[in-house]
């Protein structure tokens, strides 16, 4: 085992880009500590996080109690894999199915396992529950998704730096406009449709708000014709829009919610499928499963996740703080520009660069951002994603709203 020698923050990134796969381009910061809204880097200076990795720290990095959930269970049993019981699983379940109001949990890992045993969950039910023939079956995406990075998530992208070099890809996809409604009915003409996929707001995409009568409306047409209404949360769950589930906004219930990201904390990788019997049950057992899903550590530390959610209050923090955060942001669209339009829900916004995707202002203006103290990062050139975690304080968030501000316009001197 290597001694632990001090490393600088160059030293470090010199280890990854020797040892290390080239498919991320991260900003230039090592960190090595996270407490709350901030993290450190090697050399110890603080910076507020404003991506919270991409909304999995909704909680903040390093919350006690998630930790003391995870050191405790750790302490017992961290793994039987699903060949035996265990004495967390059953509770764990029982807690997230009456917390988000569903008959059954599938527990997975990651974001992208949950969407692929949705994707399977609801052609399993086409066959056997809704008939459609064998291999028939189709399911409804929209453009500008995300939902990760498998082939089976991939094959939903018509995004190029998604699915360049990666085909084949899987068939029985049908990818339609967001924010469509007389796409969306067009494409469920098609007998075969047993599921409709999409994020009810787009993070990857730049934030992308649909209007509330698109997902209510597009929630009935599924209705309508016996199509699943799959809601992809893995971003915009656990409170980060200002909601429990983004959907919560608008009042609708779907038929399959996927969770990642913040149901653990970003303490661990945690991610479940949340249904009723009619479609969980068309799983039947040896059909699906993963080593790691539903293992103690992983239940005992959702468990905590997300009564922290509750016991902080962290939708409501998110709702009026984002509506905080999007007023001053407003001021700077009025007054700048550099910047052309600032969008999001409760704590998941977004700021549009006005120059092309292509240009590196975007990305300039996120190392400008560090060097004052605060971290975000670019998506798709020339949007900026901000996303605090949750439990910031209106002082924290007025103090960071100055500090894009005011980098914003020295930028632009
Ligand atoms: C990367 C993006 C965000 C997601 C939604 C499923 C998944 C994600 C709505 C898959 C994951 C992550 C993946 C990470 C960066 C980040 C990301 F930029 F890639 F698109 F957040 F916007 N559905 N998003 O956002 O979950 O398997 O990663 O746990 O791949 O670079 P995962």
């Amino acid at each position: 085992m290597e001694e632990t020698i001090a490393y600088t923050s160059q030293e470090l990134m010199e280890l990854e880009d020797r040892f290390g796969a080239y498919n991320y381009h991260p900003l230039p910061v090592v960190l090595s500590r996270g407490k709350g809204v901030k993290v450190w880097d090697v050399e110890g200076k603080s910076y507020y996080d404003f991506l919270s990795a991409y909304s999995a720290v909704n909680q903040g990095h390093c919350h006690p109690r998630i930790i003391n959930a995870l050191t405790e269970q750790a302490q017992h049993l961290t793994l039987t894999s699903r060949a035996f019981y265990n004495d967390v699983l059953g509770r764990y379940e029982k807690y997230i199915c009456e917390f988000f109001g569903y008959d059954k949990v599938l527990p997975v890992n990651t974001g992208v396992e949950a969407v692929e045993t949705a994707i399977k969950l609801c052609r399993k039910w086409a066959y056997e529950v809704k008939g459609i023939e064998p291999n028939l079956a189709k399911i409804i995406f929209v453009s500008g998704n995300f939902h990760g990075r498998t082939l089976g998530a991939i094959s939903a992208s018509a995004d190029p730096s998604s699915t360049r070099g990666f085909g084949p890809f899987v068939p029985g996809y049908k990818i339609i406009p967001y924010n469509d409604l007389e796409a969306l009915q067009n494409a469920l003409e098609d007998p075969n449709v047993c599921g409709f996929m999409l994020e009810p707001i787009q993070g990857e995409a730049g934030v992308i708000v649909p209007t509330d009568r698109y997902l209510m409306e597009a929630h009935k047409l599924c209705q309508d014709k016996e199509v699943l209404f799959i809601a992809d949360e893995v971003q915009t769950g656990i409170a980060r829009t200002g909601k429990m589930l983004c959907c919560d906004h608008v009042g609708i219930r779907p038929d399959i919610v996927i969770l990642g990201k913040a149901l653990s904390g970003g303490v661990f990788p945690v991610s479940a499928v949340l249904a009723d019997d009619e479609v969980m049950l068309s799983i039947k057992p040896g059909e699906h499963g993963s080593t790691f899903g539903g293992n103690p550590l992983a239940c005992a530390v959702a468990m905590e996740a997300l009564q922290v959610v509750k016991d902080e209050n962290l939708c409501d923090n998110a709702a009026h703080l984002g509506q905080v955060f999007r007023s001053r942001m407003e001021e700077l669209v009025n007054q700048s520009d550099l910047i052309s339009i600032v969008r999001g829900k409760g704590l998941l916004n977004a700021i549009v660069i006005d120059d092309s995707p292509e240009s590196s202002t975007a990305w300039n203006l996120c190392l400008a951002l560090r060097d004052n103290g605060l971290l975000a990062k670019p998506t798709h050139g020339n949007i900026i994603r901000f996303a605090p975690p949750l439990i910031i304080s209106e002082e924290q968030l007025e103090e960071c709203c100055e500090i894009i501000i005011s980098t914003v316009n020295k930028f632009e001197e």
